[in-house]
């Protein structure tokens, strides 16, 4: 029975996933990046980060090998006036989505080792309080891009 193989095959691979999804309580979705203009030294970074622990986790640092180095920071409106302040840490609830974006949070990347060009990735390393470093790879996107293109 060709379609009893199929479910076999497939609860087989469900089961086989399960512990490392389970270790996965915090997950990164979605690393994108601005292209930016060649003589450009700064760019930035946008993640989502969902928490599906039971506990706070914090993200605390970032760095990538095309900065010398990386903040977190984001953009507030002082007097009518949109300012980015670094922020010491990110905090992540239990069941909480934090989304970064051009207008928001973000990993401020100072001393690009050279231009950020659409269409090429590079490596990012967030560390957390409690989940440790991850290092998830950063899609380049158009310079004006709003979100990332591939994983609505
Ligand atoms: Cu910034």
């Amino acid at each position: 029975m060709p379609t009893r193989r199929l479910l076999l095959s497939l609860s087989l691979g469900a089961f086989l996933a399960a512990p490392a999804w389970a270790q996965e309580a915090l997950k990164i979705e979605q690393p994108w990046a601005r292209a930016t203009a060649t003589s450009a030294k700064n760019g930035a970074a946008y993640v989502r980060l969902v928490n599906g622990g039971p506990a706070v986790d914090r993200l605390l640092a970032a760095s990538s090998p095309v900065a010398a180095r990386a903040e977190l920071h984001t953009h507030l409106n002082e007097d009518g006036v949109m300012k980015m302040r670094q922020v010491a840490a990110v905090e992540l609830p239990p069941g909480a989505t934090v989304a970064f974006g051009p207008s928001g949070l973000h990993i401020m990347l100072f001393g690009l080792t050279g231009p950020l060009k659409q269409g090429t990735t590079f490596p990012l390393t967030l560390t957390f309080e409690k989940a440790g470093s991850r290092t998830v790879t950063v899609t380049v996107e158009g310079a004006g891009a709003r979100g990332p293109s591939q994983g609505g």
